[in-house]
């Protein structure tokens, strides 16, 4: 199968998805999330024992979701992105192998999301982090608010999210958003090996830790989440939200009200 916005590659075990955007920082469409939610069905029909989730290029992981295609959305419209979006990261959770987040480059937004919604996460040392959607008059509409705290604690989730800090690679590690940093140089080698480790264990042992992990209690519930999702979409079609997005595609700073 072939998409347009991400490549998928599927070798000893390993299926390897790279958000394929590199001119827009691997920035989320819907076209994208439907392209990742089918890639990691592929991926799992062909019985990958790791996923490797990876962006294009040499600057970004991902940047966020499509700022130009957010922009002019009504709540409705909103409510059907978000729906897709809670999908696709109930497709990585579920997945019945680990799911690596490979980040090089930025994973600002949507992007930290989708890292957040993976197993482990690793990072080159260039990697920044940020759930900036603040400075766009949003809020995180991806889990952000639900799976941010319960891997960094709720002060530093509080601080991302209410002053959209972007923090540098070993930030993250620190706070215990990353499980490790690699030299740049380094990184796609430590990433293949990690996934080649992962792939070498027992499938049945690994999808069932998995499966008894995600079932310990300190994850995103279903309330919670359905908490962001309605004040995500609510946000859109305000004030703060049209020039939060416009500023950003006007390359000017925000006047918010
Ligand atoms: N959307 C659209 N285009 C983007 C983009 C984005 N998020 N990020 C970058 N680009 C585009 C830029 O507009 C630019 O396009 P051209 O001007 O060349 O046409 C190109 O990528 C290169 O970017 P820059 O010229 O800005 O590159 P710089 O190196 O100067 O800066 C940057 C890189 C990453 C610091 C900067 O691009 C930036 O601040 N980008 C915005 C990051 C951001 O705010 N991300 C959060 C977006 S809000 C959900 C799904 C997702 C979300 C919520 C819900 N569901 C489905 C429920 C999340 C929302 C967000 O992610």
């Amino acid at each position: 199968m072939t998409w347009d916005t991400i490549t998928l590659t599927v070798e000893d075990g390993v299926a390897t998805l790279t958000v394929d955007r590199p001119d827009q920082l691997n920035a989320l469409t819907v076209d994208t999330l439907e392209a990742i939610e089918a890639g990691l069905a592929e991926a799992a029909a062909e019985d990958a024992r790791a996923v490797v989730l990876a962006g294009a290029g040499e600057k970004a992981f991902v940047a966020g979701a499509d700022i130009s295609y957010m922009v002019d959305l009504s709540t409705p419209e909103a409510q059907a992105y978000a729906e897709l979006g809670h999908r696709v990261a109930d497709t990585i959770e579920s997945f019945p192998a680990p799911v690596i987040a490979a980040v090089d480059g930025y994973a600002l937004g949507g992007g930290c999301e989708l890292a957040l919604a993976c197993d482990l996460r690793i990072a080159a040392d260039s990697a920044v982090f940020g759930q900036t959607e603040i400075d766009l008059g949003i809020i995180p509409g991806w889990g952000g608010t639900q799976r941010l705290p319960a891997l960094v604690g709720d002060e530093t989730a509080r601080r991302l999210i209410f002053l959209g800090e972007r923090i540098d690679a070993d930030a993250a590690a620190e706070c215990g958003l990353v499980g490790e940093v690699v030299a740049d140089e380094a990184f796609d080698a430590r990433v293949d090996e990690l996934a080649d480790t992962l792939a070498a264990q027992s499938a049945t042992a690994m999808r069932a830790a998995k499966e008894a992990l995600n079932a310990a209690g300190d994850g995103p519930t279903a309330a919670g989440l359905a908490v962001e999702r309605r004040a995500w979409s609510g946000l859109f079609g305000t004030h703060d939200q049209r020039e939060g997005m416009q500023a950003f595609l006007e390359k000017r700073d925000p006047s918010f009200e």
